[in-house]
């Protein structure tokens, strides 16, 4: 399988992340993609690729032109205020902020666009995200040539990247981009199947008023698990995009045999939508050692889930979200790959 992988993840290396009142390193880092990409070679993945270079046409069909704005200026403008840490977010609008619109004043335009506030901005961070959207872009043209399996090595992820949102180490939003990329190449029915731990809420934002991209999600139940605010079954669209958001919350320590059921019913919602490709917004955090997580995947399980995946007879991009801490995630994401093509 083609891996696409960009050096310019690098550029996004924070020093802080907001953790239980502390500002701890962050879990999501540089060394992620480099123990991933070391596990994949490992195992034979050969075929890595530089992206191509994309210009923002196709994350504007998704995201908010000032948000994207934004996200090219936000450093330079926290520096010029006299800041001299990296960017965190202080004020969000929340309930009742009846009249909240983007403040000139940068401290303020940063809580506008955050759905969180763990996530520090840094330099070089945009540069990465834009590489990371990049691999995605790349995977999807892959596919669109005709190849059954490519996987982008994202970093930074993006499913907590919405219309106009940034938060839980997302900028831009990879896999919904990737999604879009293949509608305009021609592909009329995409289904993104999320199986990060988390809920993919960015992707759920983006897509959630659209008929021709379905969206499921597995994850922690919200009442227990970041991001809390979204991922309720309740949620399964709007307007023309009602009925093609589907959300599987699950309980603490959920281990495979539950798992595996939400998994095939997802699966089986996107059979019967129709979908003629699948970006696959693959997060290991949903294994038993993964630091900031709580179900209980064990790393023969992902062998399992890319069989499963790859059952539904689709074309498959994979593009990389979460998985913390431990260097299983390596071999977690290579057998996902690997029960994927076998
Ligand atoms: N401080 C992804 O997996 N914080 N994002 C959770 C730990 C945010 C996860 C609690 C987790 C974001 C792409
Ligand atoms: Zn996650």
């Amino acid at each position: 399988m083609r891996v696409i992988y960009s050096e310019d993840h690098k550029l996004r290396d924070a020093r802080t992340e907001l953790h239980g009142g502390e500002l701890v390193k962050p879990f999501e880092g540089p060394f992620r993609a480099e123990w991933i990409r070391a596990a994949l070679k490992q195992k034979g993945f050969a075929d890595e690729v530089a992206p191509t270079r994309y210009d923002l046409s196709v994350p504007l069909k998704l995201h908010d032109a000032g948000y994207l704005a934004f996200l090219e200026t936000v450093w330079e403008r926290w520096l010029s205020a006299g800041f001299t840490t990296e960017a965190i977010p202080i004020s969000l609008p929340v309930r009742r902020s009846y009249h909240a619109r983007p403040p000139h004043n940068i401290d303020g335009l940063i809580g506008y666009y955050a759905n969180s506030v763990e996530t520090s901005i840094t330099e070089g961070t945009y540069q990465a995200a834009l590489a990371a959207k990049d691999c995605a872009m790349t995977g999807a043209d892959y596919l669109s040539k005709g190849n059954r399996f490519a996987f982008a090595l994202c970093r930074p992820p993006g499913h907590h990247a919405g219309i106009d949102l940034f938060g839980g180490y997302c900028f831009l939003n990879n896999a919904a981009i990737a999604a879009q990329r293949l509608r305009d190449n021609g592909t009329k029915k995409v289904a993104i199947l999320d199986v990060d731990f988390h809920h993919g809420n960015g992707t759920q934002d983006v897509t959630y008023e659209r008929d021709d991209i379905f969206f499921a999600s597995l994850h922690g139940e919200p009442d227990d698990a970041f991001p809390y605010f979204w991922g309720h079954k309740e949620e399964t669209g709007k307007g023309r995009g009602e009925g093609f958001n589907a959300n599987f919350p699950m309980l603490r320590n959920t281990a495979w045999p539950v798992y595996s059921e939400a998994l095939e019913a997802a699966l089986e919602r996107i059979s019967a939508f129709g979908a003629e490709a699948l970006v696959l917004s693959l997060g290991v955090d949903t294994f038993e050692k993964d630091p900031i997580s709580f179900f209980r995947l064990k790393t023969e399980d992902f062998l399992t889930m890319g069989a499963r995946i790859a059952a539904c007879g689709l074309p498959v991009l994979t593009v990389m979200e979460g998985g913390y801490g431990v260097h299983e995630i390596g071999d977690n994401v290579a057998n996902v790959l690997i029960g994927l093509e076998n």
